[in-house]
């Protein structure tokens, strides 16, 4: 029996699954891959070295193509419905490829660190490429990357084609299994939906550091500070502060339709919150700061991921901060 044959005798789900698998498999351990390793590892570190097809293993389970993609697509169908009242209920989103009929394709990306190349994928809904999105915060698409371990966070706006193909320029700095989410609202339905697709990129990775709780980051010289209480209870409002050598920044930049944008992921499974900025629309031009508030709410208690992007001076930074619920 060939392998498609037996597959076939699997339902979709499992088959699905054993394709991503194998497709993983092939993807993440190219020979010449292998042979960097031990190159570079020698025999030990063939052992405690942790590639993505190694010792990336059992992270397949837990937050891989697979795991994460398959075991999480009956929740994200469950609440799918009542995304309307987000807030009332569980405001997750991002940890399936697929919801209220619209599939996020394979994403296609640069297999190996450092190879130039692009990332694309389409949005389709009935097998048809979907491209009429309507804008939300300045963009019909946001594209959110993020490796498992909250690590190497990209927040960028890839073009579409006409034939409904999204693409960007990119590069993998580091190895590791990635969280790709596409935030859009089809026309269609006037709906924000958030997918995701796991792509895992070959190579050594470097070993998980455990995520501390952190309400400040600092960078260029910019810190920011949240200050407010993340609850599960309804809403939470978050005020960010931006500083440079303790003095409040006043000329933070239009960006995203607000003063800053914020990303936020439960840590665990990455699962992506939704988020509203607080306050009108900054006019064009027209600079804030040095307090950003937005609003959100945690579905579980638990340790949230937060990225916080801003602008000054024409260029977007990005905070990274690491707040635990209250409750
Ligand atoms: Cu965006």
């Amino acid at each position: 029996m060939n392998a498609p044959q037996r597959l076939g005798l699997y339902g979709g789900g499992l088959a699905a699954l054993f394709a991503v698998t194998f497709a993983v498999a092939g993807a993440v351990v190219p020979d010449g891959t292998v042979a960097a390793w031990s190159a570079t590892a020698g025999g030990d570190g063939a052992q405690h070295a942790a590639p993505v097809g190694v010792g990336g293993g059992p992270d397949d389970g837990a937050h891989g193509g697979s795991g994460a993609d398959a075991g999480s697509g009956s929740g994200a169908d469950a609440h799918g419905g009542s995304d309307t009242d987000a807030h009332a209920g569980a405001p997750v989103r991002g940890l399936s490829l697929e919801q209220d009929g619209l599939l996020l394709g394979p994403v296609r990306a640069p297999d190996a660190v450092g190879e130039e190349g692009t990332l694309s994928f389409t949005v389709t809904a009935d097998g048809a490429a979907v491209t009429d999105f309507a804008t939300e915060h300045d963009k019909e698409l946001h594209l959110v990357v993020v490796r498992s371990d909250g690590a190497g966070f990209r927040h960028v706006h890839p073009t579409m084609a006409a034939d409904g193909t999204w693409s960007i320029p990119w590069a993998w700095d580091e190895a590791g299994s990635y969280r790709v989410y596409a935030d859009f609202v089809p026309a269609a339905t006037g709906e924000n939906v958030t997918l995701s697709r796991t792509v895992d990129v070959a190579g050594r990775v470097p070993a998980e550091p455990a995520t501390r709780v952190s309400a400040s980051d600092t960078v260029d010289g910019y810190t920011a500070t949240l200050t407010g209480d993340l609850g599960t209870d309804g809403d939470s409002v978050l005020t960010a502060r931006i500083t440079r050598d303790g003095e409040p920044v006043t000329d933070l930049e239009p960006y995203l339709g607000a003063s800053g944008h914020l990303v936020a992921l439960r840590a665990g499974d990455l699962a992506y919150l939704h988020v509203h900025p607080e306050g009108a629309e900054p006019a064009p031009g027209s600079v804030s700061g040095p307090d950003v508030t937005f609003v959100t709410s945690a579905p579980t208690p638990g340790r949230y991921l937060l990225y916080l992007d801003f602008k000054v001076d024409g260029v977007v930074r990005t905070a990274h901060l690491v707040l635990d619920t209250t409750d």
